[in-house]
């Protein structure tokens, strides 16, 4: 099946430079996608986007050239609960790759214990609202009661203005919960403002929640080093990341989010990307807890 990209997409960034952060040995990307491709394997009817195509080799050319030893692949909504692209990729990576699934309440042990076998370590619960259409919550606090025995946890992905609204049912989740991207936190307001507290005791206060803090090229409003210089890249983001990991450094992950869904105004090189890694998190130890000692003890039960 031939599918049309969404008017306005950009195409993830092909040949990236090489970074001059030296990522540490075993870092793993534990943000990112692939996208069919759809003539493979189609992209869900329920999409509120139809992404270009980002094949599991595209992917795994990428971390080679990046530096990086291992992948976490998350389920994008553009595909649904079909996981079938995910879990091919997982399947033809050596052991280099983990998977975050999307599932309804449908799904039987048999197929979760599949997707075990497969490398899948989580469930995504998604509230972002241009992305997804509403899930009851009765069908998620199921779908996680049903995952907690195989060790598995919930990736949740919101928007900061809908933390105080989603905050019980966050709180009574009965696994390691993964926040994607800090919560998405309006960067233009203070870092030691009310909204980013909130979001810092959250963290502080559940031992079980983990954040990841990427995609700063989501998040921030002064934007990318073409605008800014190097030096200054996304620097409206760097307090909030580095906040976060300087506060819970065993609790962070850092992912590269590409191919970067939904960007509209630039696309970021991923090998620059990487090099925003020392702004955040900035001494060798810190690192090596956010890219390698966090993800493997996660994914790989190391
Ligand atoms: C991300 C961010 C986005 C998209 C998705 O599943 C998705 O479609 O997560 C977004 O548009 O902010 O993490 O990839």
């Amino acid at each position: 099946m031939k599918f049309e990209k969404t008017p306005g997409w950009l195409d993830w960034y092909a040949g990236p430079s090489k970074p001059r952060f030296k990522l540490p040995p075993g870092s793993v990307d534990a943000h990112c996608h692939v996208f069919g491709p759809g003539e493979q394997f189609p992209f869900a009817p329920e999409r509120k986007y139809t992404p270009c195509d980002a094949s599991k080799e595209q992917l795994f050319a990428l971390r080679d050239h990046l530096g990086f030893d291992k992948n976490v692949i998350v389920q994008a909504t553009c595909h649904g609960a079909d996981n079938r692209a995910l879990i091919d990729a997982l399947k033809s990576s050596n052991d280099k790759a983990r998977g975050v699934v999307t599932v309804k309440r449908s799904v039987n042990d048999n197929e979760l214990q599949e997707m075990n076998a497969a490398g899948v370590r989580g469930v995504r619960f998604n509230f972002v609202k241009r992305l997804v259409d509403f899930t009851p919550k009765d069908e998620l606090m199921e779908i996680a009661a049903r995952i907690a025995p195989l060790g598995w946890h919930v990736v949740i992905y919101f928007e900061a203005v809908d933390l105080p609204e989603l905050w019980d049912f966050f709180t009574a989740l009965p696994t390691t919960v993964v926040v994607d991207h800090m919560g998405r936190p309006d960067v233009t307001k203070p870092v030691d403002g009310p909204e980013f507290e909130l979001f810092l005791k959250f963290m502080r206060e559940h031992a079980n929640v983990w954040s990841k803090v990427s995609c700063p090229e989501r998040l921030s409003v002064s934007g990318p080093p073409a605008l800014n210089g190097e030096q200054n890249a996304y620097r409206d983001v760097v307090p909030f990341a580095r906040k976060v990991v300087e506060t819970f450094p065993d609790r962070v992950l850092w992912g590269t989010d590409w191919p970067h869904p939904n960007l509209k105004n630039h696309m970021p090189d991923d090998g620059l990307l990487v090099d925003f890694i020392p702004h955040i998190a900035t001494t060798p130890e810190l690192q090596k807890k956010l890219l390698v000692d966090n993800p493997t003890r996660l994914y790989w039960g190391a």
